[in-house]
């Protein structure tokens, strides 16, 4: 993975460079001069160049902003703006979000720092931003129309504060709320302890990213921004499997995953293969006394989660939401269930009416992971990516961590498929199958159902 920083300056409209090139020039000074990122590849983890050092956050699909020092002030320019994200190959979505991307660039800072964020707004309505979790001054709290007036398009706010205390936030719009989370805004915070702390343990790595969803129709890119139930698009830091980048760590390393739910809903956040401990929240750092072992937790709307694991155990681990439903894309949910139906000869039938028709899931629906099925022009396929032994029929909020003894420190690189030692991997029987003895019934069984086995020369279209 390189570090694709597509530095380009922020034009700030030919209007205000004819009108006084003198004053535009001096304002523009004033600013840090905003950077863009146009990658959606996992950037390299942002090394401070100067003030406290740490080690830094590696932000799955994104990156972290840059800053620059000015009177030993840190400071920031955000750029709230229309942007295009490839959330997978084939599929991109119009959104909102910051600096050329949704989420937007991930903020690290340190505990004591001193901090100043430039917010542009060059989005189509007036916006605000709210630094979720934050102590600071009630008029840095970005609520528009409570703590502050809305940023108008085309003006650029100033929020000063320090950070107070060290963790993992959020930051996003508080203003038309509804309309800007839904489109894609937001983006996360890290705040590092400015010494060892006796409750945040160093790590080898630590990754970040925010669960995020959307409605877009087959076939269109803007989300549907009324919706409140009914998403289609379940999405880490907005990509879909197989589009999210894997966790490529090194076998034993001590990691982190700091997770953020900006949705409308929960996700039970499973790990494969390995315990982790939720070692924080938005509101800090967990007494070490309430820590018990997971390998599932739940995050909820506006929460986040911070997951530690020792990573010993070699492989492909999957880590995925565990609602079905959020590790598949584009689903048509008014699909009939067919499972056990036979449907033989119907197809043809319909399909003098109806051309494209086709009868899906009668034996399940992982058919569908390798059918080849006419989709519109940009669509998420419904369930993708394929790994060394076939289709994952897995979409949506799923990704691989990859445990591996030979990758190097601070390597982020995908190892690849692991090779797994022989005799590790589940096999066929192929002995005799004893026909099975019948239990003495308590009740009535009901009769055996029959699901019409695949046969080869059934076609799908
Ligand atoms: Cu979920």
């Amino acid at each position: 993975m390189t570090i694709d920083l597509n530095k380009r300056r922020l034009f700030l409209g030919t209007a205000a460079a004819v009108v006084g090139a003198g004053v535009a020039r001096a304002a523009l000074a004033a600013l840090p001069e905003p950077v863009s990122q146009a990658s959606v590849k996992t950037a390299a983890p942002l090394f401070p160049p100067n003030g406290r050092p740490y080690r830094p956050v590696v932000t799955l699909n994104g990156w972290t902003l840059p800053w620059r020092m000015r009177d030993g002030v840190k400071e920031f320019h955000l750029v709230a703006e229309p942007v295009v994200r490839e959330m997978a190959p084939g599929f991109v979505a119009q959104l909102w979000g910051y600096n050329g991307q949704s989420p937007g660039p991930t903020i690290e800072v340190v505990e004591g720092d001193k901090v100043r964020i430039f917010v542009t707004n060059r989005l189509p309505e007036h916006t605000s931003v709210h630094w979720h979790g934050q102590r600071l001054p009630n008029g840095m709290d970005g609520v528009s129309g409570l703590t502050q007036s809305a940023i108008p398009p085309g003006k650029t706010f100033v929020y000063e504060f320090t950070a107070r205390r060290p963790g993992t936030f959020m930051y996003h719009p508080h203003a038309d709320e509804m309309v800007q989370m839904a489109m894609g805004m937001h983006g996360m915070w890290i705040t590092h302890p400015k010494q060892p702390h006796p409750l945040i343990d160093e790590v080898d790595r630590d990754f970040c990213f925010l669960l995020n969803a959307f409605d877009i129709e087959p076939g269109s890119k803007t989300p549907k921004v009324n919706t409140m139930t009914d998403f289609n698009i379940w999405a880490w830091n907005s990509r879909i499997f197989p589009a999210i980048d894997s966790l490529n760590v090194r076998l034993n390393d001590k990691v982190r995953i700091r997770v953020g739910n900006l949705t409308m809903t929960n996700h039970p956040i499973h790990l494969h293969g390995h315990e982790f401990m939720v070692t924080g929240t938005d509101g800090g750092p967990v007494p070490k006394s309430a820590r018990w072992p997971e390998v599932t937790t739940d995050i909820a709307v506006g929460q986040m989660r911070q997951l530690e694991l020792i990573a010993d155990e070699e492989g492909d681990w999957a880590m995925h939401c565990h609602k079905s439903h959020h590790t598949m894309n584009a689903m048509g949910h008014n699909v009939p269930t067919m499972i056990g139906v036979d449907h033989r000869g119907l197809v043809q039938k319909i399909q003098k009416l109806v051309p494209d028709y086709m009868v899906m899931g009668e034996r399940g629906m992982a058919d569908m992971g390798s059918m080849e099925m006419l989709l519109p022009d940009n669509t998420a396929p419904m369930m993708t990516g394929h790994g060394p032994f076939g289709p994952l029929e897995m979409g949506g909020m799923f990704t691989v961590l990859k445990v591996r003894r030979h990758q190097k420190p601070n390597d982020y690189s995908d190892p690849g498929w692991f090779s797994h030692p022989k005799g590790t991997v589940a096999y066929e029987y192929r002995g005799a199958v004893p026909t099975a003895t019948a239990a003495k019934p308590h009740t009535t069984q009901p009769a055996e159902w029959r699901v019409r086995q695949k046969n080869p020369t059934d076609g799908h279209h």
